[in-house]
């Protein structure tokens, strides 16, 4: 039904909490390039306003703001045929947010496993907007009637709250199909790329150790430094993917270098089946800097000209807004806000 009644329009967002990371990149910013020209109308978005759901330095936060807009530029998203803007200069992401406060429940918030995770035993200190998070993070896909959301596993959760919440509100001021049910696009190898130190871990970029991530911002020497101190087992990759149970540092190293070839993580293991660490990290370490140094040579060619990354910011504020606005309108009108003007 979504798809018949409403534009093919994929939106997703990344915090500009601190710098990027390969499970970013990976698991998020390589896969929206991939998606710009293939049928949809893509949005992409800095989501600053999550970003401050936990403490922000404010001159940082500008600095992950623009690096963040680097970043997706210098990875391949074109501002021309995608709409890339920061969700702060969009202020329907925060009156949808508060309308969705009003219809998710309090049960559906308890039931968020990253919440729990991030939160951990602090919960009574954590902000509000913490808890909030997930719908906040609706109203950002459905104040585009957004109907494709690629993300990384660990986001999934949550957009399947952003389904429930849509569909309460539909059903609720009995306006089916009024929001789309959007469907989270979860593929690829690298769906969670997992901590260098520890693979039972997601790699984030608030993980306490540098060594256990790898940034996009880092040297061609750092990246193969932080490759060959990852953290492996004593024996040599087996012939097939089943035998990599039980070793997940092991299956996180093949899974990354299948993501970084644009191949299966299958297809790694048979060419690499018998092959020490020696081989293999060296090989991932030649592959990584070869994919990552451009980028990130962009991405410092980008920063020396802030005031170009805002204005294409400001740019792509207009036409994200001129996309929210008449549905945030919609939206006033079926909850029963009166608007005079
Ligand atoms: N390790 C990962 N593997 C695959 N995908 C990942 N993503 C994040 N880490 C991985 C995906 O990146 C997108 C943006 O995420 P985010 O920055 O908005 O939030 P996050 O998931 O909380 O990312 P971090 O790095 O863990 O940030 P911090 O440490 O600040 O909380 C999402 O699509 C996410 O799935």
């Amino acid at each position: 039904m979504t798809e018949a009644v409403h534009t093919r329009r994929v939106f997703s967002g990344i915090k500009p909490s601190g710098g990027l990371t390969l499970g970013n990149y990976l698991g998020a910013i390589k896969r929206f390039v991939d998606m710009q020209g293939q049928g949809f109308e893509t949005v992409y978005c800095v989501v600053d306003m999550h970003a401050i759901t936990v403490w922000q330095d404010p001159t940082e936060l500008k600095h992950a703001t623009r690096e963040l807009a680097a970043a997706y530029i210098a990875s391949g998203i074109d501002p021309d045929q995608s709409i890339l803007f920061n969700q702060s200069q969009v202020s329907a992401h925060a009156e949808l947010g508060w309308i969705f406060n009003c219809v998710a429940r309090v049960g559906w918030m308890n039931r968020m496993t990253q919440f729990k995770d991030k939160a951990g035993s602090n919960a009574e200190q954590v902000s509000l907007g913490l808890y909030a998070y997930p719908s906040l993070m609706a109203a950002d896909i459905l104040t585009y009637h957004a109907t494709h959301v690629p993300v990384g596993e660990d986001q999934k959760q949550h957009v399947e709250l952003t389904r429930d919440i849509a569909a309460k509100f539909n059903h609720d001021f009995k306006v089916p199909d009024f929001f789309p049910q959007p469907e989270p696009i979860i593929e690829g190898p690298a769906k969670r790329v997992m901590n260098l130190r520890d693979g039972t871990k997601k790699m984030s970029k608030s993980g306490a150790s540098d060594m256990e991530r790898i940034n996009m911002t880092d040297s061609a020497e750092l990246i193969a430094k932080k490759l060959k101190k990852a953290k492996t087992d004593p024996e040599p990759l087996p012939d097939n993917l089943d035998d990599l149970k039980g070793r997940p540092e092991a299956r996180n190293l093949v899974d990354i270098y299948a993501a970084l070839s644009d191949q299966t993580s299958e297809a790694v293991i048979s060419e690499y089946a018998g092959a020490q660490w020696g081989r293999f990290k060296p090989a991932l370490a030649d592959l990584a800097v070869d994919k990552l140094s451009p980028i990130s040579t962009r991405m410092a060619e980008l920063m020396d000209d802030p005031a170009e990354i805002d204005r294409i910011l400001a740019k792509g504020a207009d036409k994200a807004a001129a996309i929210a606005e008449p549905i945030l309108a919609k939206t006033y009108d079926i909850v029963g806000f009166v608007r005079s003007r």
